[in-house]
């Protein structure tokens, strides 16, 4: 089965590649299949909520390929700022400041301004994750989500994003001090496209009983 993964963020892909890895299905990106960035995709993340900004480019890209889409949406949620930056963890750092430093280096920037006075108690945080999957004849979301601390400085050169400056306290590392692995096992990301595979699995396996039994 083919299943094309409808994500521009190299982070994601480098994580959701190995994920597949010795199944049926075979993972094409949206270079792999020549689909052009259009500036209408900006706004396909315009939904207050994870799970229906990855429904809306799950759908969009199915819409513009034909074939059986995956889409996900993730982002950081910091308690002592409500919520924020959630869905808009891309767009958080003002334009100028991304310009300036690259857009991960400016969002940890702004996100350790935002924290300056807020103790290491209260700086709880969870990384959420929704993943889409729409079939020409059904369509579903699966959500992971990893809970830490926002450090006060960065740690670690892996991951991408705000990586560096979430600590896990079971583990006594930050996200970017992990292995590729190490961050699938416990990471929202991992947690949602096991739950994702899952299901497609399993409907693969119902689909070629039944062709075997007609
Ligand atoms: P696509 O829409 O093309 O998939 P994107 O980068 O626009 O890629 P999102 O809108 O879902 O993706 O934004 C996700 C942002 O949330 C990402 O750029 C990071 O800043 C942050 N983020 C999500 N998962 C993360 C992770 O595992 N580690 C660190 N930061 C993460």
């Amino acid at each position: 089965m083919k299943l094309a993964l409808a994500t521009r963020n190299p982070g994601k892909l480098r994580e959701i590649e190995p994920l597949f890895r010795d199944t049926p299905v075979r993972l094409v990106t949206l270079n792999d299949l020549g689909v052009e960035r259009r500036p209408e995709e900006e706004r396909l993340e315009a939904h207050p909520g994870f799970a229906a900004n990855a429904m809306a480019k799950a759908r969009y890209f199915h819409d513009r390929t034909g074939l059986p889409m995956m889409a996900e949406d993730s982002g950081l949620c910091v308690d002592a700022l409500d919520g924020a930056p959630g869905p808009r963890s891309r767009r958080y750092a003002p334009p100028e400041m991304q310009a300036r430093y690259g857009e991960d280096r400016a969002n940890n920037l702004h996100l350790l301004r935002q924290l300056r006075n807020v103790p290491e108690h209260e700086r709880t945080a969870h990384f959420y994750c929704a993943v889409a999957v729409v079939l020409p004849d059904e369509a579903r979301v699966f959500g992971g989500r990893v809970d830490g601390v926002i450090l006060k400085e960065p740690l670690g050169e892996g991951g991408f994003g705000y990586d560096p400056l979430f600590w896990l306290p079971e583990r006594g590392v930050s996200t970017a001090q992990l292995t590729l692995a190490e961050k699938n096992e416990v990471s929202h990301r991992g947690q949602a496209v096991r739950a994702a595979r899952e299901w497609l699995l399993e409907r693969l396996a119902n689909e070629t009983r039944s062709a075997r039994d007609q």
